[in-house]
Parts: structure tokens; sequence; C-alpha cells
């Protein structure tokens, strides 16, 4: 079900300052920065570089999200008030976010947040899971959409069969 890791969600105070350090530290670009109303946050996706640490999980893209919050009744406000900047969620991305979901419903041993997909990063259909019963861990299933970069195809993204080199 899951395919790989899609993303990494890191809280910060300041986005501004996360994107200066990631991208001046590691060379990272900004693929997009996005206010998502809904999810409280100001965020930008990062991309790793498909295809230059290539390994066995094959070579698309992955990207690191930097979440800032909108105010401090949010996930992500909450979350920094309570544990400080670090590590928020990890996303992997499913081939169907509702199959996904209906699933890991029907095993019963996974509280779902979201019943159903909301909108996510880069036009993605997403869903999260509840970090109680995931070892602390808040889990997202991210469906991305057909014309994202970094999925074999699309634009920007790596081609089927092409040579690495
Ligand atoms: N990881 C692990 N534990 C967490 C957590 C997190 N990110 N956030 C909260 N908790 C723990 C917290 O430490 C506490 O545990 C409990 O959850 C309740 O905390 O053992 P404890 O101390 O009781 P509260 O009260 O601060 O939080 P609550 O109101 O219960 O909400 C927690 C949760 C996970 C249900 C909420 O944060 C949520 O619905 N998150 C999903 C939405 C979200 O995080 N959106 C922001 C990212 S948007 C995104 O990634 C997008 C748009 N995208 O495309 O990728
Ligand atoms: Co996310």
């Amino acid at each position: 079900m899951l395919q790989r890791i899609d993303h990494v969600g890191i809280a910060c105070r300041s986005l501004e300052a996360a994107i200066e350090k990631y991208t001046s530290v590691f060379g990272l670009s900004v693929t997009s920065l996005e206010v998502n109303e809904e999810q409280g946050v100001k965020e930008a996706m990062l991309s790793l570089q498909p295809g230059q640490a290539e390994g066995p999980a094959g070579p698309f893209g992955s990207y690191v999200q930097l979440l800032e919050p909108l105010s401090e009744d949010t996930p992500v406000g909450k979350f920094l008030a309570r544990r400080g900047e670090g590590i928020h969620h990890i996303g992997y991305a499913v081939a169907n976010v509702t199959d996904a979901l209906a699933a890991i419903e029907a095993a019963g041993l996974v509280r779902l947040i979201d019943a159903r997909p909301r909108h996510g990063s880069l036009g993605a259909s997403i869903a999260f899971l509840h970090p109680a019963d995931l070892g602390g861990v808040l889990t997202e299933l991210v469906q991305p959409s057909a014309g994202s970069p970094g999925l074999p195809g699309s634009p920007g993204g790596p081609v089927a069969g092409a040579a690495s080199d």
C-alpha cells in the first residue's frame, strides 16, 4: 500500500528562515509555496534530487515539507507550543487514497483522522492517520496529482525505462 516516502513534514516557526537554511545548506530548491487554510499552514515543498542518489527504492522524487502555522490554534501551532520545532509527520505515497483509507479502516487497528481525502500540496489528495496508533508518528497518505513533478511521465519527472546517465 505504501509506495515510497513522499515527504517529511517539518514544523518551523519561520518558513522564510527554514527555506533559507535548507536551500543554502543543502542546495535544495523550492518546488511550491502554498497556504492551506483547511490545514492551518503556510508551507513549502523542497524537492530532493531524484536520480542523483538512486537506490533500491527507485528514482522517484521526494520532498522536505516545511510547515509554518497560520495561528496557534492549528495542528502545527499546537505542536510547536508543545514540542518545539522538529519532525511533524511522514507522508507516504499511495496509489489511491480512498482505497487506502477503506483498507486501513477495515483492518481496524489505526484511527483515521480524515475519513475522506483532503486537498494537499502540489494538487495531491491527502489523509492523516492518528499518531497514537502508530507509535507516536503522525502519518499522512498522499495520492500525488497526475501531473505532479517527480512522477514518471509528468513534466520534469523521470521517464520510465530511461537510462540514468
Ligand atoms: N506527531 C505526533 N504526536 C502528535 C502530533 C504529531 N504531529 N501532534 C499532536 N500529537 C500528540 C500530542 O503530543 C498529544 O499527545 C496528542 O497528540 C494530542 O495533542 O500523548 P499526548 O501528549 O497526549 P494536541 O491536543 O495538541 O492535538 P490534537 O488537537 O489532539 O490534534 C492532534 C492531531 C494529530 C489529531 C492533529 O494535529 C491533526 O489532525 N493533524 C492532521 C492535520 C495536520 O497535521 N495538518 C498540518 C500538515 S498539512 C500537510 O502536511 C499538507 C497540506 N500536505 O499536503 O502534506
Ligand atoms: Co504533509
